[in-house]
């Protein structure tokens, strides 16, 4: 286990064992043994194993070296096993609800006997929560909130998890002698940032192996249909998946029909009766009672062949009309539209876009150069500096931007004057050394306070490279307020960027209100760039307002927001938004190269 991994379980285990009602001190020993693992490095913590010097570490007594030795060695721990057994369920259901940390928990079930969320939602409906001390009204109405969010919410999944299950299922099928393709359609190919269910789609001869592989898959808790072509699972989690598997000459209309989105559908379909076709999820054929059906498929075909571009071609017999089409791109061809990008599958304007050539070039993961707004241990981070920069250059980045929590988010350890400043030195010196390939970047992710003003110093911003500025508190402002709120920051000469637009927290919480029209305006006014926060939670500012903001010259940059090595990679899920807004590279900062990035954050500080 790595020692975030290892950190994890330490804290929850710490979670546990208030849930338990344990000794606070205990407690106390676990969340401080994680943190203290979470600022070393990892070979650091390899070489401190390998010499039993563990407890050389501060927070880090005998006990919890044994057990951090324990997990590192051989991933698992007994301890932690036996605690997870003994705790009812529905604890730690209850902690799934905003708001509900495991001494409130402790107090409910300890006072009121709730031990479930039903048990909870009836308590809240007749006021005896709201009677409890050290909870009130306010804290049962936010409670009952969490509960509808949950139930509201509670069939999605976020794209990155449901992403993390499909894809070796994906790769297991495509592995399976009897499969000749396979794929992930439905929300998920189109890159939607939360997604209902799985839809894969198989072309293969023989469905019964591929159907007993996928419903034998390790994860599933259940088995909701099992057909011949087509079955239904629940995995753990409570994600569903449906696999199809249909004889490989209609593979190419079952993924377009299953990718979506229907919207998109509905409009392929009304093209192709247009053209007196019928589309569906079998295949293209002409429709039926349409006496020129043929004459114009014949037409369209004729026009794709002096295009030379498309493999598509009529069955041999000719007998049904069938289209044998390879592709999606021969599909598209066929109803005279260029190959329509999953991402762009909503029925927002992309078949016309399709039809006249002029759908964008969109940006891809590969066209990414590196990437700001990342934390660091040094606010609430998870990697140390180094481990940060060192895992920018494995993936071949030529900067990484650093910008940690500044003094007024506490509750993040945000950075005082002096340490932020430490941190910059620290930073140059990494840089001087010519350790990574990778160029570090000093920024600071600074708090927009209630006023708009910001959480440091001109002084102090100035001698950053570049400063991402965030609203981290007093959310209930009302809309007008805030929206000034924000464009003050936009406006403030040392501000490159906004993060997260709105706050919102994908399937957990709404975001603030803003008027986010005005905002853009302000910040293509100011030169200030808009990040795409890329956390799969966050995912701000939505694709959806993305095209018509670019249109109108605004420049983001596709922000990880990483607490963590590994959150780097979540840029991934940015890309997929971005994408869903139409975006290019020319749209995005962070595919600049490095001399040109610089360039830019220099002359911005110069004026
Ligand atoms: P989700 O699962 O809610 O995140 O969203 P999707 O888009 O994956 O929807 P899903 O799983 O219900 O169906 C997959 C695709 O199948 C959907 O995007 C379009 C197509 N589809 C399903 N039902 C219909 C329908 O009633 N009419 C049309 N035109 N297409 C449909
Ligand atoms: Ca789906
Ligand atoms: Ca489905
Ligand atoms: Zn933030």
């Amino acid at each position: 286990m790595t020692k975030n991994e290892i950190a994890d379980v330490l804290s929850d285990i710490g979670t546990l064992l208030e849930l338990k009602g344990e000794n606070p001190f205990k407690i106390r020993a676990y969340l401080t043994g994680a943190r203290a693992l979470e600022a070393i490095e990892e070979g650091e913590l390899a070489r401190l194993i390998a010499a039993e010097q563990l407890e050389s570490v501060k927070g880090i007594g005998e006990a919890l070296a044994q057990k951090i030795t324990e997990l590192h060695t051989t991933g698992r721990l007994e301890f932690y096993d036996k605690l997870k057994a003994s705790i009812e369920p529905g604890f730690v259901e209850l902690l799934q609800i905003p708001g509900l940390g495991p001494k409130k928990i402790r107090a409910l079930h300890d006072r009121l006997g709730v031990a479930s969320i039903a048990a909870l939602t009836t308590a809240c409906q007749e006021g005896k929560v709201a009677e409890l001390e050290g909870f009130g009204e306010k804290t049962q109405e936010k409670i009952l909130a969490g509960i509808r969010n949950r139930e509201a919410y509670g069939r999605r999944h976020l794209w990155w998890e449901a992403h993390e299950i499909a894809a070796p299922i994906v790769a297991g099928l495509r592995q399976l002698p009897q499969v000749v393709r396979a794929e992930a359609a439905g929300s998920l190919r189109r890159g939607l940032e939360t997604v209902g269910d799985l839809d894969f789609i198989v072309g293969a001869s023989e469905p019964e192996p591929i159907m007993a592989w996928f419903t034998g898959l390790a994860g599933v808790k259940e088995v909701t249909a099992r057909g011949e072509t087509k079955s239904s699972v629940r995995f753990e989690g409570g994600l569903q998946a449906d696999l199809r598997i249909v004889p490989d000459d209609q593979f190419v209309f079952a993924l377009h029909h299953f990718t979506g989105s229907k919207d998109h559908n509905v409009q392929m379909r009304q093209r192709a009766l247009a053209r007196g076709l019928s589309l569906s999820e079998w295949g293209l054929v002409p429709a039926e009672g349409e006496g020129t059906a043929k004459e114009k498929a014949a037409e369209e075909k004729k026009k794709r062949g002096a295009a030379g571009k498309s493999g598509g071609k009529e069955k041999p017999d000719g007998g049904g009309g069938q289209w044998e089409l390879g592709t999606e791109t021969d599909l598209f061809a066929a109803l005279g539209l260029h190959f329509i990008p999953p991402e762009l599958r909503e029925g927002l304007g992309e078949i016309e876009a399709a039809e006249q050539g002029e759908l964008p070039r969109l940006v891809e993961l590969t066209d990414l150069r590196g990437a700001f707004h990342n934390h660091t241990t040094a606010s609430d981070g998870r990697n140390t500096l180094t481990e940060m920069a060192a895992a920018a250059e494995a993936l071949g980045w030529e900067y990484l931007g650093i910008a940690d929590h500044s003094k007024a988010s506490f509750q993040a350890n945000g950075l005082s004057e002096e340490r932020l400043l430490k941190q910059v030195e620290e930073i140059r010196a990494l840089n001087a050394s010519r350790r990574f390939r990778t160029h570090v970047f000093a920024g600071v992710e600074c708090d927009v306070l209630p006023d708009g003003k910001l959480d440091y110093d001109d002084d102090l911003l100035a001698r950053l490279d570049y400063v991402v500025v965030s609203v981290h508190n007093v959310f209930t402002q009302d809309e007008a307020t805030m929206t000034r709120r924000i464009i003050r920051a936009v406006e403030h000469p040392h501000t490159t960027m906004l993060g997260h637009l709105t706050g919102r927290l994908l399937l957990r919480r709404e975001g603030y209100r803003v008027d986010a029209a005005k905002v853009i305006d302000a910040a293509i006014a100011n030169d200030v760039i808009i990040e795409l926060n890329a956390s799969p939670w966050r995912l701000d500012m939505d694709w959806r307002l993305w095209r018509k903001a670019a249109e109108k010259g605004l420049l983001t940059s596709i922000n990880p927001d990483a607490h963590e090595t590994s959150g780097l990679e979540h840029v991934r899920a940015g890309v997929n938004a971005a994408r869903k807004g139409w975006l290019t590279k020319e749209n995005v900062f962070n595919t600049r190269a490095l001399k040109d990035v610089t360039c830019r954050l220099q002359a911005a500080n110069d004026e």
